[in-house]
Order: structure tokens, then C-alpha cells, then sequence
């Protein structure tokens, strides 16, 4: 943990999507993928029920509160990756809390 594995992703994907912080940080993984039809970052996420829900904009605040939430099943992030260039493949990035981390 604290490696520096979303502070890396945010350097690449260009905003501060993702927390970092100098602890245990990341809970639970969260993806982005690269779509450069898109204007900014939305956010797709599917609750324990299965229900779909999308979020026009993405923000840090969001990806906080599902690291937190208990109802949130799984998020992906969709928006362009600034510098990497959809061609017949789209890259998917993976945050992930360290595999030492207790929580
Ligand atoms: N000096 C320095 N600090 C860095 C670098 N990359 C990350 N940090 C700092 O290291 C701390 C941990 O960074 P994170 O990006 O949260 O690390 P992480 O691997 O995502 O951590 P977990 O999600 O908890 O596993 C933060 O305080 C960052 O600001 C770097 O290249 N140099
Ligand atoms: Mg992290």
C-alpha cells in the first residue's frame, strides 16, 4: 500500500480522480476507461441489487464515497485519457487498494 499506484493513474489519466494519501488509502478498486469520443469523465455504477446508475461527471467526492459505500456494487470511470489514443482497443485502468492492506 501507499506506493503510489493512484497517484500514478491520476498522472496519467491527467485529473485527480482518484484519492491518494500518505495511509491506507484505496478500499476498493476502481476502473477507467479510456474513450476519447467522450467530453469529460463520467461514471458508471451498478449497485448490490444489480440497478445501473450513471453519473453525468465524475469527482474525486464520488470516488471517495464508493471506496466507503456498503450499496455500491462497482464503478467504472468513462472518459478520454488525454495523451493515449483509442485505436481497434481501448486501455481499461485498474486502481487497487495495496494487497497488504488490512481493510
Ligand atoms: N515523493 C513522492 N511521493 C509520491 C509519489 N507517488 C505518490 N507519492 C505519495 O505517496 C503517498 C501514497 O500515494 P497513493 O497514490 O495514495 O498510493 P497508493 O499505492 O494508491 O496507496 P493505497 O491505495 O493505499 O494502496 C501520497 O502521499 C502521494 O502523494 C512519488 O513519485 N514521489
Ligand atoms: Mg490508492
Amino acid at each position: 500500500m501507499s506506493s503510489g499506484k493512484s497517484t500514478l493513474i491520476n498522472a496519467i489519466v491527467g485529473s485527480e480522480l482518484l484519492p491518494s494519501m500518505n495511509r491506507a488509502c484505496t478500499a476498493r478498486a476502481v476502473a477507467i476507461l479510456d474513450n476519447d469520443m467522450k467530453s469529460n469523465f463520467e461514471v458508471h455504477a451498478v449497485d448490490n441489487n444489480g440497478v445501473y446508475s450513471h453519473i453525468d461527471k465524475a469527482s474525486k467526492k464520488i470516488v471517495v464515497d464508493f471506496n466507503k459505500s456498503k450499496d455500491i456494487s462497482e464503478m467504472i470511470i468513462e472518459g478520454e485519457i488525454r495523451g493515449i489514443r483509442n485505436s481497434k482497443k481501448s486501455m481499461l485502468l485498474i486502481d487497487t487498494p495495496g494487497i497488504n492492506n488490512s481493510m
